[in-house]
């Protein structure tokens, strides 16, 4: 495997300032001609003119008008490299003409230019523009580009492309044409191209200073009644990003293109973005809350990406959280403002626990700028991407919301139109708050989750109180890879702020009246530190990370007595929650201790914390109930176990937390019952903050009902459930299908088969009826998989259909994923198999569920490693595959 080294970055010896293309899409294949305006870069290195191409059949090359022959130039599978022309040294500036052929109907990557059901669809991040043309594909290359399209008028009644439509005709009796021109020089990765048969929802934004921008969202026909819901997503964005960052829409046109083949969740492409239908598509009965909400984000996230990305871009791939980290960071904000601000913080952080966590303690581990790479496209990561937020997040928390937005103003003055570093921006935000962020840069450099050790202690004769802080950060994989390649290793500690809030025997935070919410930003910058607090008048219980305030793990013995406090007075709805959190593992952890079998060791108190939230959910507010009573996943208490040095064992982490939801069913019944009843609704559905806590408290509810003994739940449950698969809407529907796949009765069958008929043309819901399937927990799932891969419904060429049967199996239900007998394994190795040929970034994407198996027992290991080693001896492994799966073994 070649390795890409950051150390080896060096600028490109040639400038393109503008390139012209020509797209004629025909039936047997694709031309496509290019223009390039080059330019010697006077601050490169010189050279030769190097071009990408990837399965591009070249027809034509040419010069300033003239041929280009053999000895100018060389050409092979993945470069083309112009040294001469005739012989003649090249000229400082030059026109060169391209012209390939390319085949978008047998592409089955998704990346480059692909035929989808509705038309030809492009995605070029990272590196598929050199799919379609030959071009020096690197972020740091900036181009005008202007777009010409040509395809039979009928079938492909929409062309777009870039920026602003600026003539358009008829060829002949069936063919047509448009052609945009983009205002701003891009890099290539934001080129797109749309030529398809889709339906149109159009609309208008004023920007503050007046300008009309024109909106579009383009979908699959006859799906118009699910775009609305996306156009109001993006006109909240745009308002939202000029207050708050005072940012703009800078073009007349922004569309929107839904496409249901699709890699990932979207593309930000300039003016274009193009969506995977699971992020624009919704109607009350055919998407869920947390459809609705996640449509919100990704408009967001792509709007946002048109200053944090598009306006100013990355020099290099290996700043990708330059743009990614901060555009996660932004529509976290842009959530929080939006909904509630201490939910989708909570989901924010249960998310980076359950994915980013274990991935910064397995092979795959890096820090958010990685220095090596084989394939780029296995860095579009939870690293990259969330803890990418966390770290973003963190000199927000150090310099105050004031000054990072002066950094960001700064950040723009200074590169706007320019390709840049991580070191940029923190150089921006440190110029623009006075405080010195060079520790705090090693956070770009450092693999892996840090320990945050805490020691409180409270001299009640001075009414002081001692808070001792250390950290330690444990070498990874990644160091490992360092190491082999000769490269250096960072050390020293790193610059942690940790919020912090004393919470009072009556429950009032001690730090009131000095700091604002009670809550003081600790800088944590030594190894070990102490800070202490004066005129504390009683023992407090220290709420440490508030707002979760750094992406580490933190190691503070607090008793049940202590966490049950903060669980209940808490001032910081994140640490309520994280008490709640803290206190079930750890009665989760005995459980797998215990055998997870009888129930002595579910302590009474935690029945009764149950019980009080609950109770406070039924009066103040659902969601963040909803939010207490989800039990810390089970990847979640299998990293817990990983961490501890045990092996962790998947059976026993399901059996725990089982037995709990049994305990607690029996135990609080009534209860259960009565938050059903309080919480039904009142009016009609709507994907509102109020009525999602609601819905999500009350059907969690009906989950632990569920859970009762045989009598109730037939006499009690089941009419309840299936009577709520007839829902008006699909949040109701999927919980109670989802409930009922859980369950070994005739009525799961009945339930599933109904809701299959009614749904077999709505391609996203029946992902929903596959994904509940998949993460079934009865036994036989995994065989159950296997046959669903058989039935019409799967398409293994469709990445939303992977996801959704495969990856959910491997993903989301880890104890069949891991089940002794080797079956998940073999099946996510078959899928990769089979996969790697056709699209190498989802292969390797599943192949990632391998991850953790040296953490488990000798009898696993052996199956995964039969399993990981037959795909790395298969033949053709594709590159994406070869990295994650080396890295695996390693
Ligand atoms: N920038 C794209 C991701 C491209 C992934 C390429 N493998 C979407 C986003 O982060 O907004
Ligand atoms: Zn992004």
């Amino acid at each position: 495997l070649d390795t890409i080294y950051l150390k080896d970055y060096a600028p490109p010896a040639w400038l393109i300032d503008k390139l012209d293309l020509h797209v004629a899409i025909h039936e047997e294949y694709t031309e496509v001609r290019g223009m390039l305006a080059c330019r010697r870069n006077p601050a490169g290195p010189g050279g030769e003119l190097v071009l990408d191409g990837e399965e591009l059949a070249l027809q034509e090359l040419s010069l300033g008008g003239t041929a280009l022959v053999d000895s100018d130039y060389t050409l092979d599978d993945d470069t083309l490299c112009i040294r001469a022309v005739r012989g003649a040294a090249l000229p400082d500036h030059f026109t060169l003409e391209t012209r390939v052929r390319i085949d978008p109907d047998s592409n089955t990557q998704l990346s480059g230019l692909y035929r989808s059901r509705d038309g030809y669809f492009s995605q070029c991040e990272a590196q598929g523009f050199r799919r379609i043309s030959f071009f020096p594909d690197r972020p740091d290359i900036m181009a005008r580009f202007s777009c010409t399209i040509e395809a039979e008028r009928q079938d492909f009644p929409q062309l777009l492309s870039n920026g602003n439509l600026v003539a358009s005709g008829t060829l002949g009796n069936t063919r047509h044409w448009a052609r945009w021109e983009d205002p701003y020089a891009k890099p290539c990765y934001l080129f797109a191209l749309v030529a398809a048969k889709l339906d149109m929802l159009e609309d208008s934004f004023v920007t503050r200073s007046g300008r009309v921008v024109r909106l579009a969202v383009y979908v699959e026909p006859g799906k118009l009644d699910q775009c609305g819901h996306a156009m109001s997503a993006l006109k909240k964005s745009m308002s939202w990003d000029e207050q708050r960052f005072g940012l703009e829409m800078d073009l007349d046109h922004y569309m929107i293109v839904a496409v249901g083949d699709f890699n990932m969740g979207a593309m930000e492409n300039k003016g274009l973005n193009i969506f995977n239908t699971k992020y624009v598509l919704a109607r009350p009965d055919t998407a869920t809350d947390s459809d609705y909400q996640n449509i919100d984000r990704v408009i967001a996230h792509e709007y946002f990406h048109n200053w944090t990305g598009n306006r100013v871009t990355c020099r290099d791939w290996f700043q990708l959280s330059l743009k990614e980290g901060l555009t996660v960071f932004r529509d976290q904000e842009f959530s929080a403002d939006t909904h509630s601000s201490a939910v989708t913080r909570i989901q924010s952080v249960r998310q980076l626990r359950i994915a980013q966590f274990p991935e910064d303690a397995g092979p795959m581990a890096h820090p958010i700028r990685p220095v090596s790479y084989a394939e780029i496209n296995n860095f579009y990561t939870a690293t990259v991407y969330e803890k990418g937020a966390e770290v973003v997040r963190m000199i927000h928390t150090l310099i105050g919301r004031d000054a990072f937005r002066h950094g960001m103003d700064l950040y723009f003055q200074r590169h706007d139109g320019q390709a840049v570093t991580c070191e940029d921006f923190v150089a921006a935000m440190q110029d623009a708050s006075g405080l010195d962020l060079s520790q705090f840069r090693r956070w770009y450099s450092r693999a892996g989750t840090p320990h945050l050790k805490a020691e409180g202690c409270y001299d009640a004769a001075v009414q002081r109180y001692t808070l001792t802080l250390s950290q330690s950060l444990a070498p990874t994989a990644y160091e490992q890879r360092l190491q082999d390649a000769g490269l250096a290793i960072e050390e020293g500690p790193l610059h942690i702020p940790v919020a912090l809030g004393l919470v009072l025997p009556d429950g009032s935070d001690a730090l009131e009246r000095e700091y604002p919410a009670g809550t003081c930003v600790l800088s944590l910058t030594e190894s070990t530190q102490r800070f202490v607090f004066d005129h504390i008048p009683a023992e407090p219980v220290a709420s440490v990370l508030r707002g979760f305030s750094a992406p580490v793990h933190l190691d503070f013995p607090q008793s049940d007595a202590e966490l049950a406090h903060l669980m209940a007075y808490d001032s910081d709805a994140c640490n309520r929650w994280e008490a709640g959190q803290r206190l079930a593992s750890r009665v989760l952890l005995a459980g797998v201790a215990a055998g997870g079998q009888d129930t002595a060791w579910i302590p009474e108190s935690f029945v009764a914390a149950v019980d009080r939230v609950l109770d406070d959910g039924m009066r103040h507010d659902a969601a963040l109930a909803a939010e207490a009573l989800i039990l810390p996943a089970e990847q979640v208490l299998a990293e817990e176990m990983a961490g501890r040095g045990q092996i962790i064992d998947p059976e026993a982490i399901h059996r725990s937390r089982l037995t709990l939801r049994h305990h607690l069913a029996a135990r609080l019944r009534d209860k259960f019952e009565a938050a059903w009843q309080a919480l039904a609704p009142s009016s009609p559905y709507a994907p509102d903050g109020l009525q999602v806590g609601r819905r999500a408290l009350r059907n969690l509810a009906l989950g632990y009902l569920a859970e009762s003994d045989e009598a109730y739940l037939k006499g009690h449950v089941m009419p309840r459930l299936m009577a709520q698969c007839n829902a008006d809407n699909m949040t109701d529907v999927i919980a109670a299908l989802g409930t009922l796949a859980n369950l070994d009765v005739a009525e799961r069958t009945t339930a599933l088969a109904d809701f299959y008929t009614r749904w077999q043309d709505e391609a996203l819901v029946v992902d929903k009826w596959l994904q509940v399937q998949a993460t079934s927990r009865l036994p036989g799932t995994a065989m159950r998989v296997r046959a669903l891969m058989g039935h019409g419904a799967f398409d293994i060429k469709n990445p939303n259909k992977v996801y959704a049967l495969v990856r959910a199996f491997c993903a989301a239900n880890p104890r069949h994923f891991h089940g002794a007998d080797g079956e998940g394994y073999r099946l996510a190795a078959d899928v990769i198999l089979q996969l790697q040929a056709m699209n190498p970034q989802v292969a390797a994407r599943i192949a990632r569920a391998f991850d953790r198996w040296r953490q488990f027992d000798s009898e696993r290991q052996s199956h995964a490693r039969t399993q990981l080693e037959r795909i790395q001896g298969s033949t053709n492994l594709a590159r994406d595959v070869a990295e994650v799966v080396g890295n695996a073994l390693g």
